[in-house]
């Protein structure tokens, strides 16, 4: 339609529906605005989340840092440090990186669970007593002859070492009246078995 051919009357006849037409132009608007709002709180929704999300960050990486200083203290070692006065050593706790130098420089060792060698033969027993190579000690606990530095180890159980045992894997309990280690009489006819010749000639009759 030209506005040439509108007439007064027919501008009168649209104006009502010019005037209807408005409250839902300003109802658009204050949708406008609202969704504006919205927006804005969305917005912030979005910064209070984002704040968060800083902090969460900031308290994992507090978290890390936490852990990453327990981890460093689990990465100490404990060495036993030779103490040059006294000859002994007693444990100390340094660095990972540094362990090397300590044993290295010092002659140190690495701490460890020492028992009682009371025979001196490099096999202990007992329950441990250091956490160091100190004198008297041994780094294992597999002496069966605590008492005796010619024996630690029984295979058979027969109660004679295996050093002295002339049979090693028989277990002569009860049969070994020379005590080594072997049965007198494996028949049981009660002749005198060769065994009986390590005794002295005394008892050979
Ligand atoms: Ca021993
Ligand atoms: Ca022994
Ligand atoms: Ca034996
Ligand atoms: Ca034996």
């Amino acid at each position: 339609m030209h506005l040439k051919n509108l007439t007064v009357g027919s501008i009168l006849l649209m104006l009502p529906v010019a005037l209807a037409g408005m409250p839902a132009d300003a109802s658009k608007s204050e949708k406008s605005k609202h969704s504006e709002q919205q927006g804005k709180s969305d917005k912030s929704k979005k910064s209070q989340k984002s704040d968060k999300s800083k902090k969460s960050d900031k308290s994992k990486k507090s978290n890390k840092s936490k852990k990453s200083k327990k981890s460093a203290k689990k990465d100490k070692v404990d060495v036993c440090h030779l103490d040059d006065d006294t000859n002994l050593f007693h444990v100390i706790n340094v660095s990972e990186k540094a362990v090397a130098k300590h044993l290295e420089n010092h002659g140190d060792a690495l701490a460890g669970s020492f028992f009682a060698d009371t025979d001196g033969d490099g096999f202990g027993a007992g329950v441990q007593i250091d956490d160091c190579p100190n004198p008297g000690t041994a780094d294992n606990a597999d002496d069966g002859f605590p008492d005796d530095p010619a024996e630690n180890s029984d295979t058979d159980g027969d109660g004679v070492g295996d050093n002295a045992d002339q049979c090693v894997t028989e277990d002569a309990t009860g049969y070994d009246n020379d005590g080594n280690g072997c049965i007198d009489d494996t028949d049981g006819d009660g002749a005198v078995s060769y065994t009986h010749l390590t005794l002295p000639t005394s008892d050979l009759v």
